[in-house]
């Protein structure tokens, strides 16, 4: 069973991803435990304010420290044990292999900043790692908390089971070390606008069928992503 506690401006826009079966099978298994907080809930009364302008200047407002503060050490309080994670464009880049090390991770806290950017002081005192999606700039890191719950859950709930990576996928290490893409995949009809489905993959012989399929794979990977190779 993994915790998650988000901590969001705006937890309605989760409405969706929390309903998608890949999450409500997980927590029908008892294998995930997904919470929001609203960390407008944080800011003092009456106004909540929960964003400020910048010292020295420079376009847009920035999170300001005290509510933010308060709701990740309120998390952290029901999650004592977390590993405690910025969303940001500054971070470490995501991908497969940092999917792999968080899937065994028993507690998470996911913070999405918003604005142009969270007080340095919270990130110094409360934050343990920040993880980006990807270069690019976002309005929020709403999307790249789905994307890291996601990578990490599948992994859970893969038919291997706790956080072993299918063999044969993309981005998962091959027999012989390399990290290859997918062979091109087919199903039904055999023939589609006349376009037949490969006769290695109909011939029923799985040794011809796996050497086809590396063959094809490093191809591809040569094809559509040299820099794997
Ligand atoms: C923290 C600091 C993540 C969060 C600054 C978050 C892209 C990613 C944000 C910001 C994000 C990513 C508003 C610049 C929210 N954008 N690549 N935006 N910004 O993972």
């Amino acid at each position: 069973m993994i915790r998650i506690e988000v901590l969001t401006l705006f937890p309605e826009l989760f409405a969706g991803f929390t309903s998608s079966s890949l999450i409500k099978r997980a927590q029908q298994r008892a294998l995930l435990d997904l919470n929001f907080s609203n960390i407008r809930d944080f800011a003092a009364p009456p106004h909540q304010q929960v964003d400020d302008t910048p010292y020295g200047g420079g376009a847009g407002m920035l999170m300001k420290p005290e509510p933010l503060a308060a709701a990740i050490e309120n998390a952290k309080s029901r999650l004592p044990t977390a590993k405690t994670i910025l969303l940001s464009p500054a971070g470490r880049l995501f991908n497969q292999s940092v999917a792999e090390e968080l899937c065994p991770v028993q507690q998470l806290i996911l913070v999405c900043g918003r604005y142009e950017g969270v007080d340095q002081r919270v990130i110094d005192l409360l934050i343990d790692e920040e993880i980006s999606i990807g270069d690019y700039v976002l309005m929020g890191g709403e999307v790249p908390a789905m994307v890291v719950i996601e990578a990490v859950l599948r992994l859970k709930t893969e038919v291997l089971g706790n956080c072993e990576s299918i063999k044969d996928e993309s981005f998962a290490p091959t027999a012989t070390g390399e990290r290859l893409l997918e062979a091109p995949q087919y199903t039904r009809p055999p023939e589609f606008r006349g376009l037949a489905v490969p006769p290695v993959l109909l011939s029923g012989n799985h040794k011809e069928i796996k050497d086809w399929r590396l063959a094809q794979a490093r191809i591809a990977t040569q094809k559509k992503r040299p820099d794997l190779l």
